[in-house]
C-alpha cells in the first residue's frame, strides 16, 4: 500500500452520529492494485476516454446536430501530462462517441484548456469566402510561457489547422490561461474571458475577428483565491420567474474548502467590458469534493448546459484507473433561483431516458420510521434514484447502497436542527487517499422538512441533486466489491415518500 492510499490519522473511522454510518469500519483498506479487473470502476453513464488521462472539459459547443466535448487528455498514459485535446460527440448529451484527438502538443508546448465557437459569419476571414467554421481557442503552454492560440476546422471539429499567426494573445506570462470565448450580441463582438491565474484576476478581452484582442476589463481578487484561478466561464443564465443574470464561474486550485479543487461563481451583470457582481458573496457550484473546471456549451438553445470534470487535483493521478483515469459529470442545465437576499444556481442533470434500464423500485410510501423500501441492485449497474419526501423534524432519510462485505455508500437528508444533505463515502473501502474527505454536507434553510433528492450512482461516482437543483454534491466513490442492495431508511422520526423511483441505467 502506498503512502497516498492511507487515510489521514490511521485506519479507524467512526460513524457520523445519527447518520447511520457503520460504527467502526474494518481496518483493511484495499488498494487499487489488488483489485481484479479495472473495469469494475469504469463509468457506465459518464464520459471517460478509452485510455489515458482526462481532465477539464474544453471547447463545448452544439454544432450541426452534434454536442462536442473536447477535453484535456494525455493519450499516452493514465497520468496528467502531455496535454492534447481529446474529442467526443453526442446527439443527446448522454451517449458519447470518442473521436480522434483534435489538438496535439507542438514544439511550443501542450494544448491547455480553452473553448470553441462557431464563426458563422467568417469574422476571422480564415474560412473560404461565404462559409464559416469552428474555431478552437486554447492556451499553448510551456514551462516558461502561456499564450492563447486559435485553430480552425471546416469538417465539424474532426480536424483542426493551427492559425499561422499564433499566438493571438501573448502577454509574456507563464500563468495566463484557459480562454473561454463567447459572442456578445449587444456589442457585436467576441469576448474572451481568461485568467491571470497567479494574480487571481479574470481578464476580459474583445475582438471583432478572433485574431486581434484588446483588453477591456477585469474582475478579481474576489471570492476564494486559492493558489490559482483557473478555467473561467461567463454565461447569461435565465432567472426562474423572468429575467437573466450573468454568472462568472472561476475554478480555484488548490485551496478549496474541502481541499484541492472547487468551482465558485459570482452573480451579476456584464456589459461586454466589465462584470459587476451583484453582491459580495462567494458561492460554490457543488458541495462535494470532485467537481472542477465547469464549462458551458456554446450555441445551445434555452438555459445553458454545463459539464465539469469529476475529480480533484489532490488525488486525480492516484484514483484507480478503469483503465483510463478521469470522468465528466453528467451535463446539467443551469438556471438561477432568487431567495430573499440570496442567489442559488440551480442544476438539473439532463434526462436519462435514452439510457433507461429496468425499474427497481417505484411508488409512494406512507409515513413511518425504519426501512421504507429495499431491493437488490444489478451487479455493476449505474442507478438513478428519485425521491420526494416529507420528514418529521429530527428525522434522517438515508439512501444506502451496500454489499455483503459490509461496505456502504449513503446519501441522506437530515431534517434536524441543521437540515441538509449529506453524501457519505466513509463506508467504501475500494480506495482511500489521505486527502479524500469522508463526507460532504450541504445546509438547507432552517426548518426544511419537505424536499427532493435525485442520485445518479455510477461505478466510481455519486451525484446528489437536491432541493429542486439548488444542492449539487459530486463525489468519487470506490467500493472494494460492487454494492448489491439498495435501502431507503428513516431514522430518528418518520418520513413519507411522495415519490420513489429507482431504475438502472444502461452503460
Ligand atoms: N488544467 C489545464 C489548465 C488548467 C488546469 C491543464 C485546470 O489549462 O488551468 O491540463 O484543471
Amino acid at each position: 500500500m502506498s503512502d497516498n492510499e492511507l487515510p489521514v490519522g490511521g485506519l479507524t473511522r467512526r460513524s457520523l452520529g445519527g447518520l447511520g454510518v457503520a460504527a467502526i469500519l474494518a481496518p483493511s483498506i484495499a488498494s487499487a492494485r489488488r483489485m481484479p479487473g479495472p473495469d469494475r470502476y469504469r463509468p457506465q453513464v459518464h464520459y471517460s476516454p478509452a485510455k489515458g488521462f482526462m481532465n477539464d472539459p474544453n471547447g463545448l459547443i452544439f454544432h450541426e446536430g452534434e454536442y462536442h466535448l473536447f477535453y484535456q487528455h494525455n493519450p499516452f498514459e493514465a497520468k496528467a501530462g502531455h496535454v492534447h485535446w481529446g474529442h467526443a460527440v453526442s446527439s443527446d448529451l448522454v451517449r458519447w462517441r470518442e473521436l480522434p484527438i483534435a489538438l496535439g502538443e507542438t514544439a511550443a508546448g501542450q494544448a491547455f484548456s480553452g473553448s470553441a465557437v462557431y464563426d458563422r459569419g467568417n469574422t476571422s476571414g480564415l474560412f473560404p469566402s461565404g462559409a464559416g467554421g469552428l474555431v478552437a481557442i486554447y492556451t499553448r503552454a510551456s514551462d516558461t510561457k502561456q499564450a492563447q492560440e486559435i485553430a480552425t476546422s471546416t469538417d465539424r471539429g474532426r480536424t483542426f489547422s493551427g492559425y499561422p499567426g499564433n499566438p493571438v494573445l501573448d502577454v509574456g506570462s507563464a500563468s495566463f490561461r484557459d480562454p473561454k470565448v463567447l459572442w456578445h450580441a449587444p456589442t457585436r463582438r467576441w469576448v474572451m474571458v481568461v485568467v491571470r491565474s497567479r494574480e487571481h484576476r479574470v481578464m476580459f478581452y474583445a475582438s471583432s475577428d478572433l485574431k486581434h484582442w484588446s483588453e477591456v476589463g477585469s474582475f478579481g481578487h474576489a471570492g476564494l483565491l486559492g493558489i490559482d484561478y483557473e478555467c473561467p466561464d461567463l454565461v447569461e443564465v435565465p432567472v426562474e420567474g423572468g429575467g437573466t443574470r450573468w454568472v462568472l464561474f472561476v475554478s480555484i486550485n488548490p485551496g478549496a474548502p474541502l481541499g484541492g479543487s472547487a468551482v465558485q461563481y459570482f452573480v451579476g451583470t456584464f456589459d461586454g467590458r466589465r462584470f459587476e457582481a451583484e453582491d459580495g458573496a462567494t458561492r460554490l457550484a457543488d458541495f462535494g469534493q470532485d467537481f472542477y473546471a465547469l464549462q458551458t456549451f456554446a450555441d445551445v438553445d434555452g438555459p445553458p448546459v454545463a459539464i465539469a470534470w469529476m475529480s480533484n487535483w489532490l488525488y486525480s493521478n492516484d484514483v484507480p484507473a478503469s483503465p483510463s483515469r478521469g470522468a465528466m459529470t453528467l451535463p446539467r442545465r443551469l438556471t438561477l433561483r432568487r431567495h430573499a437576499d440570496d442567489w442559488r444556481l440551480v442544476q438539473t442533470p439532463v434526462p436519462l431516458d435514452p439510457i433507461a434500464g429496468s425499474s427497481i423500485l417505484s411508488g409512494p410510501r406512507p409515513k413511518r420510521t425504519g426501512t421504507l423500501a429495499g431491493a437488490a441492485v444489478p451487479y455493476g449497474a449505474a442507478l438513478e434514484v428519485v425521491l420526494r419526501f416529507e420528514a418529521d423534524p429530527g428525522a434522517i432519510l438515508s439512501v444506502r447502497l451496500r454489499n455483503a462485505a459490509g461496505e456502504m455508500l449513503s446519501a441522506c437528508f437530515d431534517a434536524g436542527t441543521y437540515p441538509g444533505f449529506v453524501v457519505d463515502r466513509s463506508g467504501t473501502r475500494g480506495f482511500r487517499h489521505r486527502y479524500m474527505v469522508d463526507r460532504a454536507i450541504w445546509s438547507a434553510p432552517q426548518g426544511t422538512t419537505t424536499t427532493d433528492m435525485r442520485l445518479i450512482v455510477d461505478r466510481s461516482s455519486i451525484e446528489l441533486i437536491g432541493m429542486g437543483g439548488e444542492a449539487s454534491g459530486t463525489m468519487l466513490q470506490y467500493f472494494a466489491s460492487p454494492p448489491d442492495r439498495l435501502e431507503v431508511i428513516a431514522e430518528g422520526g418518520a418520513v413519507a415518500l411522495m415519490q420513489l423511483e429507482v431504475r438502472s441505467l444502461n452503460g
